[in-house]
């Protein structure tokens, strides 16, 4: 048994400031930051994934819905795009990025940044069994992620104190969706 930690998303843009801004999500990159100074060590790997974006089509909208079509953001190697400042990057141990040329909202669509892998064909070869997930944002990416982590057979918790919503009511409906599916809320 191999657990990781998952860190969903917590990229500049999805935060105060950016262009997506999730209103808790400097409180939480700042909680995710703590905890991975505290707790990092439990785990056997740390990963990331980001949203990457350079011509995701009609996911960028003028006129965004804030379901479907969204306003411009983390576009590839922008600032917005780029870890929230209280993240600490250097223990993670690898960064799974997506959505080049489409909306991905999963995490597993995700390709490792220093080998053509996706996430979980590299977890599964570091062995890991269990996944706690956290980040942004809870009623889009941290719920994809976290449905396609069970799917792909994955013990699966969500520390829902580290996880922000687009919108609030959303966000608690994806935690029940995802408690009925098979995910742990802790
Ligand atoms: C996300 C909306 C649009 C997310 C990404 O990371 O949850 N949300 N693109």
């Amino acid at each position: 048994m191999a657990r990781a930690l998952i860190l969903v998303d917590v990229q500049k843009d999805f935060c105060p400031g950016g262009s997506l801004a999730t209103e808790r999500g400097d409180e939480v990159a700042g909680k995710i930051g703590a905890y991975q100074l505290s707790h990092g060590s439990e785990y056997d790997v740390v990963v990331a994934t980001q949203d990457w974006h350079i011509d995701p089509g009609e996911h960028f909208s003028e006129t965004p819905d804030f379901k479907n079509s969204w306003p411009i953001h983390c576009v590839a190697d922008s600032d917005g795009a780029a870890m929230h400042d209280r993240i600490n990057t250097d223990s993670i141990d690898e960064f799974f990025r997506k959505g080049h040329y489409t909306a991905a909202y999963s995490g597993f669509e995700g390709t490792a940044v220093s080998e053509e892998l996706l996430m979980s064909p590299w977890l599964k070869n570091k062995g890991v069994t269990d996944v706690d997930i956290v980040g942004i944002a809870t009623d889009h990416c941290v719920r994809a992620t976290a449905l396609d982590a069970l799917k792909e057979g994955f013990n699966v918790s969500i520390l829902t104190s580290m996880c922000s919503a687009v919108d609030f009511h959303a966000g608690d409906h994806a935690l029940e969706e995802l408690h009925e599916a098979g995910a742990i809320l802790i």
